[in-house]
């Protein structure tokens, strides 16, 4: 779909209750799938403003009941609790009609948030304890949704952290070859072909019961995070678009994965990107403290595998993307797909070598 024009994004507005009259558009972001615009109105008071990618969100106004009713139970646990409900969870602009987004005469799907002021959000980690912190918060997370009824929430994406299914789909690709490219990404596709086994770890534990199913949110990359500009304290969790029931080794493994690396996704210098095994250690303490010691002994053991799994799982789906011919991510150039599928391969190379490492590590932790 084309870019809106200015006057279009200003007519979108135009749909939604802020607070007085949108005068200023400046696009935002750095995601792969939505497209993300800060906008200001007349008061000073500023929104964010996005486009939801419905070629991946099929039932947009279900996601948008999913977002509403998590963080209507994030913001009611904060404000009995006497926290900070304002930043603590994002906020929902509604539109004048009362609906959660707007569909545009050309078919995009609009919705809009507050906000959050006095916060960034960043690519990769400054120091252990800034990494520390965000663990704590994403398990924080996972506790303040123990108590949310999982059957309220529509399944955003099916399927999304089904390695099992993830591999499948990677060898269609490799076979369809839509883009023409595997000849040259043999090493990659045999990388991954190799270690097909390890696809089903978790999937077959959740099968099993032996892991529990609990509401997660699927994308807790360091970006999906709002730190504070001063202090780097976490404090909002933001993306909230794939909430869904899965395993709480999916939201661990995609922050070790974006965060236990010495370099950005989209490093193309490999010789810059490492698996960091302290940085995994400091996340591993924040986020079981953060769950308030709701982790199974499994859960607790099986966080390596987190880690290493959900990294190769976004590793195959990068270059996925890049055998179909880029029509998932947005790519800012040719091979970025590849690009972000190297780095992440390189981290599931390097974390082979630590697993027995963190393994000890947590067992201690149990
Ligand atoms: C996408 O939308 P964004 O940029 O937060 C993707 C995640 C990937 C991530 C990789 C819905 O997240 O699953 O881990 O890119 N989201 C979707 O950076 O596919
Ligand atoms: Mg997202």
């Amino acid at each position: 779909m084309t870019k809106p024009t200015h006057e279009q994004i200003l007519a979108v507005c135009a749909h939604f209750a802020f607070d007085s009259t949108i005068t200023d558009v400046q696009v935002c972001g750095n995601g792969h799938i939505n497209s993300t615009y800060i906008v200001t109105a007349d008061s000073g008071k500023r929104y964010i403003l996005q486009i939801l990618n419905t070629a991946v969100f099929k039932d947009p106004m279900g996601v948008m009941e999913n977002i509403a009713a998590v963080t209507d139970h994030i913001r009611a646990g904060l404000l009995a609790a006497g926290e900070d409900a304002e930043r603590g969870t994002m906020k929902v602009i509604f539109t004048k009609d009362g609906a959660k987004g707007y569909t545009d005469d050309d078919g995009r799907f609009w919705r809009a948030y507050d906000f959050v002021e006095g916060t960034v959000c960043r690519l990769t980690v400054d120091s252990a304890e800034t990494f520390g912190r965000v663990g704590e918060a994403f398990g924080d997370f996972l506790r303040r949704l123990s108590d949310f009824d999982a059957s309220r929430l529509v399944e955003s994406i099916p399927n999304f952290h089904n390695t099992k299914k993830r591999y499948a789909d990677f060898l269609d690709a490799v076979e369809r070859n839509a883009s023409g490219r595997a000849h040259l990404v043999q090493e990659e596709i045999k990388f991954i072909t190799d270690r097909a086994d390890k696809c089903s770890l978790i999937v077959d534990a959740l099968a099993d019961g032996s892991l529990p199913l609990r509401v997660t949110h699927n994308d807790t990359k360091l970006s999906n995070i709002l730190l504070d500009e001063v202090t780097n304290e976490a404090v909002c969790i933001i993306d909230l678009d794939t909430v869904m029931p899965g395993s709480s080794l999916y939201d661990f493994g995609d922050s070790i994965r974006a965060g236990a690396a010495s370099a950005a996704e989209d490093e193309p210098d490999l010789d810059k990107v490492h698996f960091l095994p302290e940085m995994f250690k400091t996340y591993a303490r924040g986020f079981i403290k953060g769950t308030g010691g709701d982790l199974t002994p499994k859960e607790l053991s099986m966080l390596p595998e987190g880690g290493y799994i959900i990294t190769l799982e976004t590793g195959m789906r990068f270059l996925g993307d890049y055998l179909n011919g880029d029509v998932y991510f947005h790519t800012d150039y040719p091979d970025h797909n590849l690009v972000r599928a190297r780095t992440q391969l390189k981290l599931v190379a390097e974390t082979e070598g630590y697993m027995e490492e963190l393994r000890e590590f947590v067992n201690g932790l149990c």
